[in-house]
């Protein structure tokens, strides 16, 4: 199989950085207190919410679930609807701000795999059920790398219609690019977001972070605590055992896909 039709499809909130404890709850209670409203997500709460994908669908959950006072004024589903994109909207701008900040660090590994990925026949994309605003501005961080270049595809929130861990976003990429999935690794982070990879027919590592360690990932590649770096080793956590030593490297998910094609 020609190298260059491979990709490696990175998820975004968790995987590529841990945004979500310090960046994406932060942001949206600074965005509830900016619109007036008494809600505060608490790192426990929010842990329990992240089971909903996408901030709007997140805040919606919550009106409807935990019953947060909400003015009179926005009752009914028009006011509702009006609210969730009001703060949704405020949301945003904070998380922007605080990614852009630099307060939003890369986890281990992460732009070392980016930067292997090219010499290994990796074509790279990004499957998020964030908005674009968001990942750009993360993009951003960091400008001396110009990852922005280095995504062929960035298939987010605002493309399709259904969220993870529906396959919407990563059947999108995988038209975009014209791969086949036998011929793509996803980096996940979440059931939901493996779920997601494993509907379209894509082998998943999964990277766990304190929000999802002890999740289900059941159908993963493997899973490892990150993706590791020189001196910071990742931990093989589960999956089919596969050895990557101290670090994820390119060259061991290009052989982890040939040995998997070659078997079936
Ligand atoms: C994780 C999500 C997102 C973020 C919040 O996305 O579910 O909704 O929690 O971002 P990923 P928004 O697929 O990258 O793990 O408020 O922009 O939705
Ligand atoms: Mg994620």
């Amino acid at each position: 199989m020609d190298s260059m039709n491979r990709a490696l499809i990175f998820d975004v909130d968790g995987t590529l950085a841990d945004t979500e404890r310090h960046g994406h709850r932060v942001a949206f209670n600074l965005a509830f207190a900016h619109c007036g409203l008494e809600w505060s997500w608490g790192e426990a709460l929010y842990g329990k919410l992240l089971a909903i994908s996408g901030g709007k669908q997140r805040i919606r959950h919550y009106i409807d679930h935990y019953h947060p006072p909400v003015s009179d004024q926005f009752r009914g589903k028009e006011g509702l609807d009006e609210l969730v994109s009001r703060v949704h909207a405020e949301k945003t701008r904070r998380y922007v701000d605080l990614a852009k900040r630099g307060e939003i660090p890369f986890r281990p590994g992460v732009l070392r795999l980016i930067n292997e990925s090219a010499e290994a026949g990796f074509r790279l994309a990004i499957a998020t059920t964030t908005s674009r605003q968001s990942i750009e501005a993360l993009l951003q961080s960091v400008p001396e790398r110009d990852l922005f270049s280095r995504f062929e595809v960035i298939a987010t929130a605002d493309e399709v219609g259904r969220l993870k861990p529906h396959p919407d976003l990563y059947d999108h990429v995988l038209d975009a690019m014209e791969v086949s999935p036998d011929q793509v690794v996803a980096i996940e982070d979440s059931e939901n977001g493996l779920l997601a990879a494993l509907s379209a027919g894509i082998r998943t590592l999964v990277t766990v972070n304190s929000y999802t360690e002890g999740s289900d990932f059941q159908g993963a590649m493997a899973v490892v605590d990150h993706l590791g770096e020189p001196g910071n080793p990742c931990l093989l956590l589960g999956g089919d055992g596969t050895s990557f030593g101290e670090c994820v490297r390119a060259r061991d998910l290009v052989g982890w896909l040939d040995r998997e094609n070659n078997r079936h």
